[in-house]
């Protein structure tokens, strides 16, 4: 599998550093954000190293993406309740960690929209 060295996010995909997880298959897993937004915010991450969702991410990968987000909504009851997913891309729409994730926030009224 495709590794980034010293990627924060590579470590604990593949458990070099352990981490809360909620949910975890051969492609990707998801996790507690280490400051949370929301009574609910996990990060969904692939295993393999992509900077982001311009990269060029396997179908399985996005697939795999997609279902862990199911998952993790059905794990934390926001399944009912609603909730919201966000992937910054890129400095300048806020991304901070260059390992492609997917914030799924919930657990209370989420405020404003921007779309
Ligand atoms: P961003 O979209 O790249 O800004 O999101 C990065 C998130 O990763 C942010 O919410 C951090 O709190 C979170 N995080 C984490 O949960 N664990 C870590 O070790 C690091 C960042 I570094």
């Amino acid at each position: 599998m495709a590794k980034k060295e010293d990627c924060i996010f590579c470590k604990i995909a593949n458990h070099d550093i352990e981490s809360d997880y909620v949910y975890e298959d051969d492609l990707v897993c998801a996790f507690k954000d280490m400051n949370p937004q929301a009574p609910v915010h996990v990060l969904v991450v692939p295993k393999d190293h992509y900077d982001n969702i311009v990269d060029d991410v396997p179908g399985e990968v996005l697939a795999a993406m997609a279902n862990a987000i199911k998952e993790v909504a059905k794990r934390t009851g926001i399944d009912k309740t609603g909730f919201r997913v966000i992937a910054n891309t890129g400095e300048a729409a806020g991304q901070t960690v260059m390992h492609l994730h997917m914030h799924v926030l919930g657990g209370k009224p989420l405020g404003e929209r921007i779309i």
